[in-house]
């Protein structure tokens, strides 16, 4: 058609322009995140997207200020609030402290001092609904959740007995304790308890109702819960994280704000608006930096070839050492790396001379 560009050199001079890009977004955003920052909080790693102080965090979602006066060590929290963090996996998770909201009656049956609250505007990140529970615990008990995720939720379950006798530690089915599931994209929630009998029959071994939200693996219910909780007044649960507010094909659009980066892929967020970054297979590392070339030869106690293991950009190949042939990565035919007669010199040697003896012999 004498037009110089063909589609296939098009699709090639695109593919260049795009990993150009690509290089430099990296770039900036590694020069945008200063190297001086802290990258714990006492014994809590923080990890980039997160970050301690301006300039170290992707955007103010994922600022975490850390209380350096805290003892015995310092301790992180998220934005300017009071929500302690346990911990961040680059995985999406985040592991807060949560407030146990609790009632408590004295032996005429007044409540002592209404201790239900309001707990955080988390703006961004959700409560997970598969890894939380909402639970309450008291043998004269109503525990209720209000909230808003999309439009507005509330729930809430009965606890009662009548000794202490009928609760069962580790069973958390009604007697003594219940629990029911949180919808998803709970992003604030109010948790509070009610009585029916001012906790007058049971007072003895339960003067207080108790709720919360919690991750569900980290509670086990115990009959000491009746009476003060085991001395706890915070237990742990698990937000969901993602980079809040856009789907990945209109971060993408944005290639300096985007945040996977180098050797990374992008995946939307199911929960509320949000993406999340993995690494692309072969690379590892945090894909909010930028991934880097596993190479799967490093250790040779893990070798995946049977013969040599050359590590490659993303991947890694094999090859038989000289005179060898056959399959040589593991977990193929079975059979390996194989003496390859025909280029084996002494092989020749030794074959010849035998058809010369033979032949004489014949003779
Ligand atoms: C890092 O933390 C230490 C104390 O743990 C503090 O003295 C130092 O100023 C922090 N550095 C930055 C850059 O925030
Ligand atoms: C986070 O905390 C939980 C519970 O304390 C613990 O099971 C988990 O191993 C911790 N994860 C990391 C990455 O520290
Ligand atoms: C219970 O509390 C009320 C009000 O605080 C008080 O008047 C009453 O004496 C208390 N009863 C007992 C048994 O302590
Ligand atoms: C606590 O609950 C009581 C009654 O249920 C209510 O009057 C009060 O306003 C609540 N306080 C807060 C801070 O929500
Ligand atoms: C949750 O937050 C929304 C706005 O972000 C607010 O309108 C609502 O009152 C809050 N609900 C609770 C239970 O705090
Ligand atoms: C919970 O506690 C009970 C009794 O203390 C124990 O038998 C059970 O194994 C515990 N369950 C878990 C999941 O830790
Ligand atoms: C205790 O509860 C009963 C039944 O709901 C109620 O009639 C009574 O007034 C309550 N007592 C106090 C001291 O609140
Ligand atoms: C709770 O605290 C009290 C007083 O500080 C103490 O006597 C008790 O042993 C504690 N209980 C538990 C389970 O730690
Ligand atoms: C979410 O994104 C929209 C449009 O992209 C923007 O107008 C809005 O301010 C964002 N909200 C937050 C809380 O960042
Ligand atoms: C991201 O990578 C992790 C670890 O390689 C994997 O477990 C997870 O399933 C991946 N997530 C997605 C959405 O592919
Ligand atoms: C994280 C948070 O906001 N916690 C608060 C929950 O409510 C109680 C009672 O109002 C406060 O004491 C907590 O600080």
């Amino acid at each position: 058609m004498g037009s110089k560009w063909n589609p296939l050199e098009m699709m090639r001079i695109l593919l260049v322009v795009g990993q150009l890009i690509l290089i430099s977004s990296s770039l900036s955003s590694s020069q945008t995140v200063s190297p001086n920052c802290n990258k714990t909080c006492g014994d809590v790693a923080v990890p980039y997207p997160f970050g301690i102080g301006e300039g170290c965090y992707m955007n103010k979602y994922f600022s975490i200020r850390c209380d350096v006066t805290a003892a015995p060590t310092p301790k992180p929290y998220l934005w300017d609030s009071n929500i302690e963090v346990l911990n961040i996996s680059l995985e999406g998770e985040l592991r807060i402290y949560t407030h146990i909201s609790m009632a408590c009656y004295n032996e005429s049956g007044i409540r002592q001092q209404p201790h239900n609250f309001t707990n955080g505007t988390l703006s961004a990140f959700p409560f997970s609904r598969t890894k939380n529970t909402f639970t309450a615990i008291g043998c004269d008990t109503m525990g209720m959740i209000a909230g808003s995720n999309d439009q507005g939720f509330s729930s809430g379950c009965l606890s009662s007995c009548g000794r202490i006798d009928d609760v069962t530690d580790g069973e958390c089915n009604g007697i003594g304790c219940c629990k029911t599931s949180i919808p998803e994209k709970t992003l604030n929630y109010t948790a509070s308890v009610g009585s029916f009998n001012n906790h007058s029959n049971v007072w003895s071994f339960n003067p207080c109702s108790y709720a919360f939200i919690v991750e569900d693996k980290s509670f086990n219910f115990s009959r000491e819960d009746l009476n003060g909780m085991r001395n706890r007044t915070v237990v742990p649960s698990v937000l969901d994280w993602a980079v809040w507010n856009e789907t990945c094909d209109a971060a993408k659009k944005d290639t300096v704000s985007f945040g996977c980066k180098a050797h990374s892929e992008c995946f939307d967020f199911v929960n509320v608006p949000g993406y999340r970054c993995n690494c692309s297979s072969g690379y590892e590392g945090n894909p909010y930096h930028g991934c880097v070339d596993i190479n799967e030869c490093a250790d040779p106690k893990k070798n995946p070839c049977d013969g040599i293991c050359h590590n490659t950009e993303g991947s890694y190949s094999c090859s038989c050492p000289k005179g060898y042939h056959g399959d040589d990565k593991k977990g193929g035919d079975g059979l390996g790396c194989i003496a390859n007669p025909k280029s084996s010199p002494l092989m020749i040697i030794l074959v010849g001379k035998f058809i010369r003896i033979f032949s004489f012999f014949w003779c």
